[in-house]
């Protein structure tokens, strides 16, 4: 097999509770994913990355593992992950699985020991700290999902850290016991016949051992970064990992790399440093950050976006990419980056295109091949995810208005990314026979699989296109990328270059039509129109063009 498979490789994200349930209970479940691996297949795409499934109580929807060699029972026995495993090979489908390992849950047996003592055999398996002599926490970091990071145990007297939950402690990477047992659980996977991990947060593994208190301009809930991200070991950590685990296995691996920037992500994905394949850095998920981080009602603007994705386009030529709207933490992408009302099928169109034609591995995530938007709950009260609930609290606390929290809640929270997956029109989507665990979007009726499938205009068979093309024209995995017209307020163009072949992608976010002339240099060559968000577009490419509303186009010269 090609080493470097992953490059040529389209990923598809499936959240396992909202995919496809096959008992009636209202989660989604292993047999329910081998139940629809033909229409993955059909889709295209080369390699499931399975949000997690392991043993947990789920305060954190699986994040807080409370068993690495378990599958929960929810989702189905381990016999059926090795059957989905085996049918996934089968189709040529590869299967890589969520890494948890920056924490535990607080039920994991080593997590209920180590609260124990401070001298028993997992002690140092979590982070613990004596209070300040005031009894105080020992410093003043805030958690992800609201409240102090310190958690105090009395019988230990001492607090132990967490930046998310305080369900989730973090485990001590400095143990080299603790490194030990980590690495032997993912051989255990791999030797399962799994291709790769995703994982999480993995930018925070090392913490600056001197724990001291971050800048007071730094927003509470994120203001840990100062000591924990990028820490002092994690490159060292993520090779030894490498040396111990990975580079025994021809893997994918994709690390989740908060408060990263550009040039630390070389330092992750530089082949020669053996460490992993590829991050997901949140660049263009903060352009509409404001007071409340991500909870707030501003609007990107194309030109940062354009600014921000060509630089990593451009800094990571030594590294890889990996290529993202959307996933389990945020909104949809047509309503945060498109029109989800008059434009949704263009629009949606038009970002996948966008995205797709770049240099780097495309993510998929559940219902964004669909054109899913946001799905409008009808009260807060329908919201499940741990961090909107949270949120709406800090929300109320700062005194923000009721329309304000509901407006930034609907626009932001995880939760409009996990309502189940829409087989059909009906009542149930086709995706139980019971009560989903989480509301369906309202939605449903009209944008579904069933309806998708039978409408040729769909932004399902322009994924479909999308996918093909990458797997026919080279130039889409290894040509140089450009930028041209890079100062139009509305249009985002650029090019894509080998030896033999060129690619041009022109994408409007006008919800009007737009003049765009193309640069002379472009010109020289005949173009061949390949793929277009309307139903037909200008087979050549020329000189000045009307782009119609969120227009997409790709060119082909050779
Ligand atoms: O997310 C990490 C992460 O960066 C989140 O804190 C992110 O900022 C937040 O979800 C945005 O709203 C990972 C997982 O993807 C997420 O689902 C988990 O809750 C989190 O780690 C803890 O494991
Ligand atoms: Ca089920």
């Amino acid at each position: 097999m090609n080493k470097d498979w992953w490059k040529k490789s389209v990923v598809y994200q499936i959240y396992p509770q909202s995919f496809k349930d096959s008992n009636g209970d209202g989660i989604g479940d292993i047999n329910g994913i081998i139940s629809k691996l033909p229409y993955l297949a059909d889709l295209g795409i080369d390699v499931i990355w399975l949000n997690p499934i392991y043993s947990s109580p789920l305060v954190d929807n699986g994040y807080d593992i409370s068993d690495y060699y378990q599958i929960n029972p929810i989702y189905g026995t381990l016999d059926e992950f090795k059957e989905l495993l085996e049918k996934a090979h089968a189709l040529g489908i590869k299967i890589i699985m969520d890494l948890v390992v920056n924490h535990t849950s607080d039920q994991h047996s080593w997590f209920q020991d180590s609260k124990q003592s401070r001298s028993g055999k997992y002690a140092d398996f979590y982070i613990w700290k004596d209070p300040k002599p005031n009894g105080d926490p020992p410093n003043n970091w805030g958690s992800t999902f609201g409240g102090s990071a310190w958690e105090y145990v009395p019988r230990r007297k001492q607090y132990y850290l967490h930046l998310f939950a305080k369900q989730q402690p973090d485990l001590n990477w400095e143990n080299p016991e603790v490194r030990a047992a980590i690495y032997k659980m993912m051989r255990y996977w791999f030797e399962l016949g799994i291709d790769g991990f995703r994982m999480d947060v993995i930018s925070l593994i090392s913490k600056d051992q001197c724990y001291s208190d971050a800048p007071a301009n730094l927003p509470y809930t994120k203001n840990y970064y100062a000591g924990a991200s990028n820490g002092p070991r994690v490159h060292e950590f993520l090779h030894e990992m490498n040396q111990q685990v990975l580079s025994q296995y021809p893997s994918l691996t994709v690390g989740e790399t908060a408060n990263t920037n550009s040039d630390q992500a070389i330092l992750y994905t530089d082949p020669q440093r053996h460490e992993l394949n590829m991050v997901f850095h949140f660049d263009h998920m903060h352009l509409d950050y404001g007071r409340f981080g991500k909870f707030s009602d501003v609007r990107f603007k194309m030109s940062d976006l354009r600014s921000v994705l060509s630089e990593w386009q451009f800094k990571l030529e030594k590294g890889w990419n990996s290529l993202y709207w959307s996933n389990h933490d945020q909104p949809r992408a047509v309503t945060r980056f498109g029109d989800d009302q008059t434009y949704r099928i263009e629009s949606a169109k038009m970002l996948g295109t966008l995205l797709h034609m770049m240099k780097g591995t495309p993510y998929i995530f559940q219902g964004e091949e669909l054109g899913m938007r946001n799905a409008p709950f009808k009260s807060l009260a329908e919201y499940q995810d741990i961090e909107t609930i949270n949120m709406i609290k800090t929300l109320r606390a700062a005194g923000m208005n009721k329309d304000y929290i509901k407006r930034v809640i609907f626009l932001k929270s995880r939760d409009n990314a996990r309502t189940p997956m829409p087989w059909d029109g009906t009542d149930t989507a086709d995706f139980t026979t019971g009560k989903p665990w989480l509301a369906f979007s309202p939605d449903n009726p009209k944008i579904n699989v069933v309806q998708a499938l039978a409408d040729k205009h769909s932004v399902y068979y322009h994924y479909q296109k999308l996918i093909a093309i990458r797997k026919k024209y080279p130039v889409v995995i290894d040509g140089s990328y450009t930028l041209f017209n890079s100062d139009d307020s509305a249009v985002y163009s650029y090019t894509r270059t080998n030896k033999s072949e060129k690619m041009i992608v022109i994408c409007s976010f006008s919800e009007s039509n737009v003049n765009f002339k193309v640069p002379d240099t472009l010109l020289e060559k005949n173009s061949q129109l390949l793929l277009t968000n309307y139903p037909s577009a200008v087979k050549k490419l020329t000189s000045k063009m009307i782009l119609r509303p969120y227009e997409a186009l790709i060119y082909h010269q050779n």
